[in-house]
């Protein structure tokens, strides 16, 4: 565990960080980052990463381990590519997915960011075994990513977190649909602040939301713009689960962020950009699945209950 200047440390990188590069490939990558993740029927840890190429465009790409760290079966060619001949908006690339697992379907959706002329959108793919998907194209049009969808209906809708940029900034809002192709009842639900906070530029869903029995816990990325560049680090908030459009509390502080040289520098240094996590049997112990530096995988776990009671120390009702 690393110590920053005495503040509490909410996530433990692991040792064998980075856990996936680019140079470990079987093809040909420029850099392995920003990977859903979930957990398969028979306890497999599924990485779905994004691969960037030599063109400077992503797919992405499967890699399956045990034990969710090391022994990764990395498909031998991209798992899913962008398809710019029916779908024209995935035309420069797909990237940055979130995987949701939908009892109700008894499939996975993934929301990925598809990114062409018009700028990124968001764009669902559902699968039941990561080997044939079945594509609803573009579903919130550009400029909007950082997606993901709730793992079963609220109040008889499907509500899926997205970001879109607005005049008033970049912000997180929560969606509903009866179908997952049509969506409407567009609400705010988490504000970049403003002037010296450390998200006061952007701010965007990171992995899905986690169900807790004391409410949807959300773990977010705020940017930070420096003369240096932009600073990713990652906050903490909590809402309501049967009125997920309610914010119970958030936290002041970030909890994580860019500390380790894999983290500091790379292809955008300075970004730790979670975009999965897995939950182990018991429960409470989150392995969170973050981009580093948009270059290479990397994992850190820490515990829902902790998670919570930081929270109950640091956070408060966040009203936008
Ligand atoms: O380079 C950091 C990240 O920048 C973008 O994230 P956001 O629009 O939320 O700020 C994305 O391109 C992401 O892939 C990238 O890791």
């Amino acid at each position: 565990m690393s110590a920053q200047r005495g503040y509490e440390q909410l996530f433990r990188r692991h040792r064998n960080n980075p856990i996936l590069t680019a140079a470990g490939w079987p093809y040909p990558a420029h850099t392995v980052f920003n990977a859903g993740a979930t957990r398969l029927h028979d306890g497999t840890t599924l990485l779905l990463c994004r691969v960037e190429d030599r063109r400077g465009h992503s797919h992405l790409c499967a890699a399956r381990s045990a034990n969710g760290v090391d022994g990764w079966i990395i498909d031998p060619e991209p798992t899913l590519r962008a398809d710019p001949e029916h779908y024209p908006e995935e035309l420069w690339g797909i990237e940055d997915p979130r995987i949701t697992f939908v009892e109700e379907l008894g499939k996975f959706v993934i929301a990925y960011t598809a990114f062409s002329r018009g700028g990124p959108g968001v764009a669902l793919a559902l699968t039941e075994d990561f080997r044939r998907f079945e594509r609803y194209g573009l579903i919130m049009q550009p400029d909007d990513k950082d997606a993901a969808l709730l793992p079963r209906r609220i109040d008889g809708s499907f509500a899926l977190l997205h970001r879109p940029m607005t005049d008033s900034g970049a912000h997180i809002w929560i969606s509903f649909s009866p179908d997952l192709r049509n969506w409407g009842g567009h609400k705010l639900l988490l504000q970049a602040r403003k002037g010296g906070w450390w998200d006061a530029n952007k701010v965007g869903l990171s992995p899905p939301l986690i169900e807790t029995p004391r409410g949807w816990l959300m773990l977010y990325h705020g940017v930070r713009q420096t003369a240096a560049g932009c600073l990713y680090r990652l906050g903490v908030a909590l809402f309501a689960l049967e009125n997920p459009e309610r914010c119970l509390a958030r936290g002041d502080s970030w909890i994580f962020g860019p500390e380790a040289l894999y983290e500091r520098e790379g292809d955008v240094g300075n970004v730790t950009f979670p975009c999965g996590y897995t939950l182990d049997a018991d429960g409470d112990t989150i392995n969170l699945y973050y981009g580093a530096a948009d270059t290479s995988v990397a994992l850190a776990s820490g515990s829902i209950g902790t998670l919570l009671h930081w929270l109950d120390e640091h956070g408060h009702a966040d009203s936008n």
